[in-house]
């Protein structure tokens, strides 16, 4: 049995647990224990126990199918599905140009995947109208450690330093539910000393294992930051020597905090003073601190200054690029840290570069073989770009994500789908969306298919094929090399993942997130790699693939080797050869990967973190007398995300049967309802019902709904789309309601 298990991680969350596939007696496959992966060290939680269900072709797709005349998706051949997709997405393109064909992807594709659907976007369609979903999930985090560090990755240090730090603040994330054997980081912190609080409106399984709770009103973290920065300010709890060293801007920033007296932010959060103190205590008194941000104050219209508040305690208490100490986002989707670094966003190239700089595009357009003035500029963000459907985009297609359930405003989101001209869906069973889709492509799914995912400490990861695909399903690379084929572009989309993943090295050289380093080979060995890991794939020199490190210096700044595009060229003999020396970055002294960032310095110009003056502001919707309550949504343990995938899991199923709304006794007394009545919950974009849930756990302002449902109990249908006007984040955490009984 031994010799026939495959070391693999998990499909689904960014915690990409390590687990081994034995083949099951039954047929298919069967999960084991893998005790050799440090970041869960054998843990699981009941989806990824489960994740094998999915892979049976009981719930899944095997066969393309394509709307016929009468309506209805009916299976057809592969030809027939590829030729209806290359002859809608021509004919658009020639009526209305290439910007009305979009196209949207997902974080939890590989990052193969992730790097070809970009360059497809940009090469074979030309459109700059691509997006994904990473940016309803952690884009605000993202544009505020750009802003204030220079870099953006989810973590900078690896969780094996949470339990040595002395307090951790973690910030509206709820690992009990979302990454359960992440669980134990937290356990060991307090069992060594350290202590824990968590900032959550509801008292979650989470905020029960703190040191201290903090439950403010949703979307007034940004004033509870500035509230605790006040008071270190005033506490004279400052390190003026680090500020001074490696810090700019802090004179604006600190004036900024000091009109957030306390008792302003205890009337604006609903936290009491007392605790606001007590948090700053816990907080500075050890040598070591970090803070922790999920999705509670990254998902507002103010995301990015919410995020850019709690650096701002960090930096002013000198508490980042330190050992043992910083700031982190806890990024959410499997690959939702690669899946934000290598171009499938709206405003980005590979490498984590931007498409508006002349210099990143001369380099990829060099390594792509392709003129740097043909690839088009930046486009719309996710909701934006779902929000353009049917008007100046008339084709999507779309990959690695379910729209119809997860974006916000979700019926107008629906609406829009339905009026496109033309929509193709790939995915693994018929979602809600690929239920309105023209030409549905079932796709190969993590088990049987090889690619990397970088988790949420920045640790590229290898993912292993361990079972052969049913007859009928093709991978996602092999969908575009066909469209590609189809269009006129015969080269550049090759089906083999480590030959995309070797092409990509090769874009992402230089960059920011530098993989050039990394190769399937070290990360089979090494059980994975942490970028940026630069050396040995310089543009258009495959041979100096076997010698790492030629020619670059390692550590540089993020923007080193940005004029390496000169040079690059797909012309080089060698460079575009798949048979090449696979291992090149792995030779004698390969660049060991970067767990911890920022030690010597920040990725910015000057080498310092950049404050930014941040004041208060309300959410988008406030509560009025027509909508008095506060809607908040998030998830639950036994399904994930849109639901498309664990609502096909009858364990899971059991144990999260349906959406529920969670409310106060309070409120459930003055709304005369009763556990496991129906409730109707309004918003000003429409109407959901599903049971009420009561319990003294969460504010009596507030109620919350899991978003992983269709129908009926589908938050989405009342959440604002309100954008956070830096990162396009839409304001999940916090839209105004009113409840009836239904
Ligand atoms: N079981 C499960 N696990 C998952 C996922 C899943 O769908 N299901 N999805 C994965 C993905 S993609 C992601 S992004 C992560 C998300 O992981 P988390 O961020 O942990 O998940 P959420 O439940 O969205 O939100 C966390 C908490 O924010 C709180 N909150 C709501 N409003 C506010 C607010 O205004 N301020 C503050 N401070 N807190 C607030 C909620 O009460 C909730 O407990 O989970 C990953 N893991
Ligand atoms: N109200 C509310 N809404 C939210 C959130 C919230 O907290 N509250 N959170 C937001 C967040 S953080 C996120 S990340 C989004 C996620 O929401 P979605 O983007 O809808 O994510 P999933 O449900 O994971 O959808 C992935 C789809 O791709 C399919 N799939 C899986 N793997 C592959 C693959 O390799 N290839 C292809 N082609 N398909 C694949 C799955 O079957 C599924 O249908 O939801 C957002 N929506
Ligand atoms: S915590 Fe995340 S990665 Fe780990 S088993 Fe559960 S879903 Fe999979
Ligand atoms: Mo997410």
């Amino acid at each position: 049995m031994q010799s026939t298990s495959t070391p693999t991680h998990c499909p689904y969350c960014a915690l990409q647990c390590g687990m081994n596939l034995t083949p099951a007696q039954q047929g298919g496959v069967e999960v084991r224990d893998r005790t050799d992966f440090p970041v869960n060290r054998g843990a699981l939680c009941g989806k990824g126990r489960t994740a094998p269900q999915v892979l049976s072709s009981r719930v899944r797709l095997t066969s393309p199918l394509v709307r016929a005349g009468d309506g209805t998706l009916a299976p057809a051949t592969w030809d027939e599905a590829l030729d209806r997709i290359t002859g809608e997405l021509t004919r658009i393109r020639a009526e209305h140009g290439a910007d009305a064909l979009g196209v949207f992807g997902g974080g939890g594709l590989t990052n193969e995947k992730a790097y070809a659907l970009g360059k497809f976007a940009r090469v074979v369609l030309g459109t700059s109208q691509i997006d994904y979903n990473g940016r309803f999930c952690m884009s605000s985090a993202a544009a505020a450690g750009i802003k204030a560090f220079g870099l953006d990755r989810g973590l900078p240090f690896p969780l094996e330093d949470i339990p040595r730090t002395g307090c951790v603040i973690l910030v509206g994330s709820n690992p009990a539910e979302t990454m359960p054997p992440a669980l134990r980081y937290f356990t060991e912190l307090r069992a060594n000393g350290g202590t824990l609080i968590v900032v959550d409106p509801r008292r979650t399984r989470t905020a029960e294992q703190a040191d201290l709770h903090l439950a403010p009103r949703p979307g007034t973290d940004l004033a509870l930051a500035l509230g605790l920065l006040h008071l270190v300010v005033a506490e004279g709890r400052t390190d003026e020597e680090y500020i001074q060293r490696r810090t700019s801007g802090w004179e604006e920033a600190r004036a900024a905090a000091m009109a957030h007296w306390p008792e302003y932010v205890e009337r604006i959060t609903g936290v009491p003073v007392p605790q606001l103190r007590e948090a700053v205590r816990l907080f500075c008194e050890p040598e070591h601190a970090m803070v922790l941000t999920a999705r509670g104050p990254e998902q507002q219209s103010k995301g990015t200054d919410t995020v850019g508040a709690w650096i701002n305690l960090c930096l002013a208490t000198g508490r980042a690029g330190r050992p043992l100490s910083g700031y982190g986002c806890l990024t959410g989707q499997g690959n939702g840290q690669g899946g934000r670094e290598h171009g499938q966003k709206a405003d980005q190239l590979p490498g984590y570069r931007k498409l508006d700089d002349p210099a990143a595009r001369a380099h990829v357009a060099g390594v792509w073989g392709v003129d740097p003035d043909s690839l088009p500029g930046p486009g719309r963000s996710a909701y934006e770009l779902l929000d353009a459907l049917g008007g100046d985009i008339r084709s999507l297609l779309l990959m690695g994500s379910n729209p119809v359930v997860s974006a916000p405003r979700a019926a107008h989101v629906e609406e829009r789908l339905r009026s496109l001209e033309f929509l193709a869906v790939c995915d693994v069973v018929l979602s809600e969306t690929a239920a309105l889709a023209d030409v549905v492509l079932p796709v190969t799914q993590w088990a049987e298919e090889t690619g990397t995912t970088t988790n949420l400490e920045g640790r590229v990861l290898l993912r292993r094929r361990a079972l052969t695909p049913p007859d009928g399903v093709r991978s996602d690379l092999e969908v575009m090399h066909g469209i590609a084929a189809r269009l006129g572009v015969e080269k550049g989309f090759p089906t083999d993942p480590e030959e995309v993943f070797e092409e990509l090295r090769r874009a992402s050289a230089g960059g920011p997130a530098d993989y050039s380093g990394i190769t399937y080979r070290r990360l089979a060995e090494e059980n994975g790699v942490f970028w940026p890991c630069p050396g040995g794939a310089e543009p258009g020199e495959g041979g100096a693939l076997d010698a790492p490190g030629a020619g670059r210096e390692e550590g540089g700044s993020p923007d080193a080797g940005a004029g390496l595009g000169e040079d690059a060229s797909l012309d080089a003999p060698g460079a575009d050869d798949p048979a090449r020396d696979g291992d090149g970055g792995a030779g004698a002294h390969p660049h060991p990967g970067t767990p911890r960032l920022f030690l010597d310095g920040f990725a910015t110009p000057d080498g310092r973190a950049r404050f930014v003056p941040v004041t208060h502001r309300a959410a988008a919707e406030e509560p009025d007398d027509e909508y008095p309550v506060l809607l908040t949504t998030g998830r639950v343990v036994a399904q994930y995300q849109s639901g498309a995938q664990t609502r096909r899991v009858d364990e899971l199923n059991a144990a999260a049967p349906s959406a529920f709304v969670e409310l106060h006794p309070r409120l459930a007394v003055r709304l005369g309802t009763a556990e496991g009545d129906p409730v109707a919950v309004v918003s000003r974009r429409g109407r959901a019902v599903a049971p009420a849930r009561i319990t003294p756990h969460i504010r009596p302002d507030t109620v919350f709904m899991p978003f992983h449902w269709p129908g009926a109990g589908r938050a989405n249908t009342l959440t604002n789309p309100a954008l956070d006007p830096t990162s396009r984040m839409p304001e999940f955490k916090v839209c105004a309601v009113r409840l009836e009984r239904a």
